[in-house]
């Protein structure tokens, strides 16, 4: 490589001439392939924004002007170009940096990601302090298509025409439904009405004209809307227009040559700008520009070794927790036509693409709005519809108002699949579920429950869709593999009630949803400790099996709560709630995780972390026993 080992920052990079810049895009694309091939992470969006960052680094005075990525998984090349290419190997890892983007991680992350559709709000939230603070500085949006589809990114562009602080958005469009003949067409028109000797004339028709009272007006109408017809016919930007922004493109995004001269043309427009750029994703990565796999994020790829390694066969690994809520969705979709499934685009993510192939017209998916998601599964509700909404939990998080509002208080039979509930993983803080027991146990009706494993989920769905039929209904439930329940026919679980798996004496562990394995394993490790622990699934946050809670308290008298979630608000509040009132002679420790965000890593390495693992959870019920005010209850 040439020149990639001497850019440390953009001002190196900008050092360069343009002539340089092709082979410099060349280059951080050839490192984020061959790191991200090694190490796993979001791929095709990366490879498809090589040249618009290339470009914008080298446009734009970067860190002084800012620059907004939206949701964050295409913003490697952004990395590679910021200092952090030789810790690009680290990234999603415990230690290592984030896969999104991150304020603390560089000063060239100006806002943070990981959800979707918040570029613009945040740009012009900036754009404005500026305007306020009498600075100087540039603001840029980078925004796909997809986060396009969310509704914030309208009510962002709406308030934008409101505000006409000077403000640029870039449209990173990877979708192919803009037919390639018209680029060559639009882009002449694009650079023509950006140049800034066209600028230059509008600015002098709407000077002359200003002091031409009625006569003046008609000329300025009548050249905007030439200007405004012009595009309609020859670009898709009406619509961005008519919310008052001055639309350009749709360009090349991987033309380094032209998205330079676009970038520097649109750099010193007043006002709102939306620049429309086309890019591919998982562009120079032949099997990522074939398959839909790569054009997400990809595991660590198996690497060309010289030693041939002799592999012991594993026994297979039980489904995951999705594939198994898509198949059981199948069953419950066979025998019950009313039933129709949600998601907001994470078919493949949540599962229900398994259910795509068998009711193609029973799933819907409606683009990255999760808030409309669930007003709509309201509306299908009202009219005896049965919608599964399947959410990340962390992606519900947005919709709070609307399960209140339109799901709630209406008593609507709704039922959410809260996919990724708990630690998540390499995707870190952005994206673990970790606050949907606090937010949704407070509603009024909501059921919501989490299942102990891959069966419970099948019997808790059942549940939800044929027995639970009078408001709303959540499942909880972890991502990645199962407990390896065996698969059986879905039954009914009766409302409220938890499950004892192990009987003792010295002190009750009550585990929510799949951390009752581990505590399990946790009360096994006691006992040779010469401590009998109780283990009991909690199954319902809500309602609370107080009858269980009854008992426990005048029996045992010790209880510890175990959940995979915030302990603040979360199931042991619940709990707590509960024996404050009728028990307050009972000793309850809640275990959860503790006011904080949790950073990336691997599941397993973070349930360590939290103490949410079977040592940890043994640990943590230890140090309970022997508090002196627990020890004295004996
Ligand atoms: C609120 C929210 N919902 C869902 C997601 C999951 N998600 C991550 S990337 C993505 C697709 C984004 O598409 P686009 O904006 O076009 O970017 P591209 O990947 O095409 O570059 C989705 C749905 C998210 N990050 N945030």
């Amino acid at each position: 490589m040439r020149y990639l080992p001497t850019i440390n920052s953009p001002a190196d990079l900008r050092a360069y001439a343009p002539t340089d810049l092709r082979e410099i895009a060349d280059e951080v694309r050839e490192h984020l392939i061959s790191v991200i091939t090694q190490v796993g992470g979001h791929f095709g969006a990366g490879l498809g924004t090589v040249e618009l960052t290339v470009a914008l680094h080298y446009v734009f005075n970067t860190p002084f002007d800012k620059i907004v990525w939206d949701t964050g998984h295409q913003a490697y090349p952004h990395k590679i170009l910021t200092g952090r290419k030789d810790l690009l190997h680290t990234i999603r890892q415990r230690g290592g940096i984030s896969g999104f983007l991150k304020r603390t991680e560089s000063e060239y992350d100006c806002f943070g990601a990981g959800h979707a559709t918040t570029s613009i709000s945040a740009a012009l939230g900036m754009a404005v302090a500026r305007d306020v603070l009498k600075e100087k500085y540039k603001v840029v949006a980078v925004i796909g298509d997809g986060a396009m589809t969310g509704g914030m990114a309208y009510e962002a562009m709406n308030n934008c025409g409101v505000q006409k602080s000077d403000l640029l958005v870039v449209l990173n469009d990877n979708q192919m439904s803009i037919a390639p003949n018209v680029w060559a067409v639009s882009n002449y028109f694009s650079e023509l009405f950006a140049h800034p000797k066209a600028q230059d004339l509008r600015n002098r028709i709407y000077k002359m004209t200003q002091n031409m009272e009625s006569l003046g007006d008609r000329i300025r109408q009548t050249a905007h809307r030439l200007e405004g017809g012009f595009k309609a016919v020859l670009t898709p930007g009406m619509l961005f227009e008519a919310l008052g922004f001055r639309y350009f493109g749709p360009v090349n995004g991987h033309n380094i040559d032209q998205l330079v001269k676009m970038l520097t043309h649109v750099r010193d427009i007043g006002g709102p700008v939306l620049l429309h750029t086309i890019t591919q994703k998982g562009k120079g990565y032949a099997p990522a520009e074939k398959d839909k796999q790569f054009l997400h994020a990809i595991g660590k790829l198996p690497q060309k070794s010289s030693t041939p390694t002799v592999s012991t066969p594993k026994p297979p690994a039980p489904p995951s927790y999705q594939k198994v809520f898509g198949e059981t969705m199948v069953e419950l979709m066979s025998t019950n036509p009313n039933v129709v499934g949600i998601t907001a685009a994470m078919p493949d993510g949540t599962g229900l693409d398994i259910v795509q192939k068998s009711f193609a017209d029973r799933v819907y998916d409606v683009g990255i709005a999760e808030e409309h998601a669930v007003t709509f599964a309201a509306g299908l509700a009202t009219q005896g519809v049965v919608p599964v909404v399947a959410i990340y939990s962390t992606f519900l998080q947005r919709a709070f108002d609307q399960i209140v509002h339109d799901v709630a208080l209406q008593h609507l039979h709704v039922v959410f699949a809260l996919d990724r509930s708990g630690v998540v993983g390499a995707d870190g803080p952005t994206h673990h579920g970790v606050l949907d027991v606090a937010y949704l146990r407070i509603i009024q009706g909501m059921i919501v429950m989490a299942p102990k494993d891959e069966q419970e989920l099948r019997n808790m769905l059942y549940s939800a869709v044929n027995t639970y039929t009078a408001g709303p209904v959540a499942i909880r439930y972890p991502r990645g593999e199962g407990e390896g329940a065996l698969k059986q026919p879905c039954t009914s679980i009766p409302l409220g009630k938890s499950e004892t798996l192990r009987i003792g004496s010295d002190v009750a562990i009550i585990g929510l949803g799949h951390r009752v394995y581990a505590s399990m394993a946790a009360a096994k490790q006691l006992e040779t400790e010469g401590i009998e622990a109780e283990v009991v699934n909690a199954r319902f946050v809500k309602p609370l099996d107080t009858a269980m809670l009854d008992d426990l308290a005048l029996r045992i008298g010790k209880i510890v709560t175990v959940e995979d979630g915030q302990a603040e608000g979360g199931y042991g509040s619940a709990v707590a709630e509960y024996l404050a009132q009728h028990h307050p002679q009972c000793a309850l420790h809640i275990h959860g995780i503790p006011d904080e965000f949790v950073d990336h890593g691997t599941q397993q390495e973070l349930w360590a972390d939290l103490k949410l693992d079977a040592p940890g959870i043994a640990h943590v019920v230890k140090d309970f026993l022997s508090e002196k005010f627990v020890r004295e209850l004996r």
